[in-house]
Parts: C-alpha cells; structure tokens; sequence
C-alpha cells in the first residue's frame, strides 16, 4: 500500500499580497510542482492566477498551464472546476476544455466562510457527464455528509466516471462544512459508495494535522497544500508547497504507506495518458 500524495498549491482565496510565497505565476507554478514531485507528491490540483494574480479561469492561461505542467513534470494534472466563488458555471464548465488528466467536482453546495459555494444538481450533473465525454477522470469533492449521500444518486443515476474508477476526496474544517476531526472522517468513509476505490482527504487551517493523522489510519490518501494549510504552527508560516508535501510524505513514511509514485498514481485513478 502507498499513499497518493496530491498537492493543491495555489487555490482562490489567498492573495498573492497577504502571502507572497503563495505561486501564483506559471514559472512558481512550475518550480513549484517540480518540488512537490521530488518531495512525493503524485498529483497537483490546479487553480491560476492572471497577471494581477487574482483567480482567473481563462481557457489560454488553463490550457497553457496544463501544457507546461505536462511538459516539465510527471504529475497528474488536476484542474479546478470549482474555482472562485464567484465564478460562473458556464467558464467553470469550460474548464474541460484545457484537456486536464484529472477535475474537481463537487458535490453539493457548502457554505464557505461568508460565502458561498454553489454547485446545484444540474451544474454537477451537467459537469460529470462532461467528465465522461471529454475522457477526464473526475475526482468527487466532499464538504460535507450531504455530497457523500450526492455521490451515491449520482452514480446510480449516471454510473462510473471515465476510466471505471471511483476517487474521491473529503475537503474538512471548511467553516460551513463538516469539521476535520477523527470522528467525522471516520462517519464520511463509512458512508461512501461501495464503487470508491480510493479517496483521500485534507484539513482545513489548523485541522490539517488531525485530518492526514485520521485519514492514514483509515487507508486513506493525502491531500497538503497551501490552499488548504498557510501555517504550521502560530507565526510559522509555510514557506513553500513542498515543505508540506515532505511532511505528508514523512507521515505516510511513519504510518508504513508510503508516497507513491506517479506511474502507479496514473494506474491507480486510470488517467487517460
Ligand atoms: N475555491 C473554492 C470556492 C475546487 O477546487 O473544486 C472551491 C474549490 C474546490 O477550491
Ligand atoms: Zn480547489
């Protein structure tokens, strides 16, 4: 058994000048990946930046990112679907159109902080068989009990994403979502769909330790990054993505399941290429 290490080293609500270790540029983007596969990790889950480095889901920037990633490291690709709050579900549709490896899709709506994410059954529904058409495997977000219960109507509606297999992650301490704590990762992974095959989870903030400690000791995968975690501890921040991968990988080292490698990442969630 090895552990699927993803990284998600960017995401849409930090800004660049809160944190400026935050890569928000292609060429940080890069180093950045580059690092993180050294470090262990398999997969990066990607959200851009535009020149100003706000969040952007422009089609040429994805493209030519997805390109890039391809080109200079072996991860997975991963693009978000989810995006910004505030972006609209035709540009967050077009995603797809960058021909990623691998897409967020979440499955419900979830209050987020003072916002609020939004992800109506047609907009899931319309964006998983596009996942099926387009050949990208799907990886299914849960924020909370409600898109567990989700993902059981929408594979027996719709069956199982491109590739035949059933990934999943559980995104917790979300405020508005279901906290990251042992007990509640424990409910969740109870609660899957008997077709997961794997599923991985992350912790919000300062529940980042307590969910990869939980998920490991239930054969679970990791997902670290500064999209999820910009702290270790008070006043020590992350310096750079692959600080967290290398703990990731030291914790899955410890729990005897260690980082695994990309070619066996790719078999694992039968990515296209
Ligand atoms: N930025 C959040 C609103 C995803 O990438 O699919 C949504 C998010 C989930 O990060
Ligand atoms: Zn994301």
């Amino acid at each position: 058994m090895a552990t699927l290490i993803t990284v998600a080293p960017t995401g849409a609500e930090t800004s660049k000048a809160d944190f400026p270790a935050l890569p928000t540029t292609l060429e940080e983007l890069v180093e950045t990946a580059q690092r993180c596969e050294h470090a262990g990790a398999a997969m990066i889950h990607v959200h851009i930046r535009d020149a100003e480095h706000r969040p952007t889901l422009d089609l040429g920037r994805l493209t030519a990112t997805v390109d890039a990633l391809c080109e200079q490291t072996s991860l997975i690709v991963q693009l978000s679907t989810g995006g910004a709050v505030t972006d609209p579900f035709e540009h967050r549709l077009r995603v797809l159109d960058a021909e990623p490896d691998s897409c967020s899709l979440t499955m419900g709506t979830v209050n987020f902080g003072d916002d609020v994410f939004t992800n109506p059954w047609p907009f899931v529904t319309q964006l998983y068989q596009l996942t099926q058409e387009r050949e990208v495997v799907p990886e299914f977000e849960l924020f909370d009990l409600g898109h567990v219960a989700a993902l059981h109507r929408l594979l027996d509606k719709y069956g199982l994403p491109y590739g035949g297999r059933v990934h999943c992650d559980l995104v917790m301490g979300v405020p508005g979502g279901m906290p990251g704590d042992a007990r509640t990762l424990v409910a969740a992974v109870d609660a899957l769909p008997a077709a997961v095959t794997s599923w991985s989870a992350t912790g919000i903030g300062r529940t980042s330790l307590p969910v990869a400690f939980a998920a490991l000791a239930a054969g679970g995968h990791l997902r670290v990054g500064m999209e999820d975690t910009l702290t270790f501890a008070r006043r020590q921040p992350v310096t750079h993505n692959a600080e967290l991968v290398e703990r990731a990988a030291r914790l899955a080292e410890l729990a005897q399941s260690p980082a695994m490698a990309t070619d066996a990442a790719r078999e694992l969630l039968q990515v296209k290429r």
